[in-house]
């Protein structure tokens, strides 16, 4: 048994949708546990620690924008291989090729804005998850 954790963040265009009880289906109808759940509207800090890896990318800005253009709801989900399992779930990270039967498969599409509005946030890996769930959760 490998129980693990990982962070699911609905995005702001999830929320905006009303999808968050859809992906929360999803992810349950898959078997994991949600765990614990909270609805924010993230400072910048937090985003610039969340997506440090990406900063200086060109997206990087409208990434950030994005996210703090209406409420996040984070999840912490646990379950064995949860965090390769809402990958699969989730889907590939540009809307128009990520495989239908994934959220952002079935439900998202590329706008042609300067960042992918994908609906939802994975942790990628048992590191991240960790370090992302200290950061959304303390
Ligand atoms: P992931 O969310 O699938 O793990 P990452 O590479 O970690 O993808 O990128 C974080 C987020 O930044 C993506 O979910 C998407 O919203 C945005 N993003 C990533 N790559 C691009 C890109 O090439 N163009 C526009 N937006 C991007
Ligand atoms: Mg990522």
């Amino acid at each position: 048994m490998n129980v693990e954790e990982t962070l699911v963040l609905i995005k702001p265009d999830g929320v905006a949708r009303n999808l968050t009880g859809e992906f929360l289906r999803r992810i349950e109808a898959k078997g994991y546990q949600l765990v614990d759940i909270r609805m924010l509207e993230p400072e910048l800090e937090l985003l610039a620690a969340h997506y440090e890896e990406h900063q200086g990318k060109p997206f990087y800005e409208p990434l950030v924008e994005f996210m703090q253009s209406g409420p996040v709801v984070a999840v912490r989900v646990a379950g064995n291989r949860v965090v390769e399992g809402f990958r699969s779930l989730a889907g590939a990270t540009d809307p128009t090729t990520a495989a239908p039967g994934t959220i952002r498969g079935d439900l998202g599409r590329d706008r042609g804005l300067a960042v992918q509005q994908n609906l939802v946030h994975g942790s990628d890996s048992a590191e991240s998850a960790a370090r992302e769930l200290a950061l959304w959760f303390g």
